[in-house]
């Protein structure tokens, strides 16, 4: 049986997937697919703006090419995780 973080992986996986495979290549993110990613799988894509959609895009494009790979985006969850760790810790004390 999968255990919980055996399913969180398979998430983060098919998060991707579910929208790298929209348009053009389908094993990237263009700032299009990443922006819908953003819009509807987290809370905080509902309050973002244009602006920050590019800065994003920037932040984690590292090789520069406008799109995020999947090297780039376990770097986006990875940022995520710290953010909801320090959100725990936080909620601890
Ligand atoms: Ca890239």
């Amino acid at each position: 049986m999968e255990t919980p973080l055996e399913k969180a992986l398979a998430t983060l996986v098919l998060t991707f997937h579910k929208y790298s495979g929209r348009e053009g290549n389908k094993f990237t993110l263009s700032k299009r697919e990443l922006k819908e990613l953003v819009k509807n799988e987290l809370a905080l894509g509902e309050k973002m703006k244009a602006g920050g959609i590019n800065q994003l895009m920037e932040t984690l494009d590292k090789n520069k090419d406008e799109e995020i790979d999947f090297k780039e985006y376990t770097g986006f969850l990875s940022a995520l995780c710290m953010t909801y760790n320090d959100f725990f810790q936080q909620d601890a004390k």
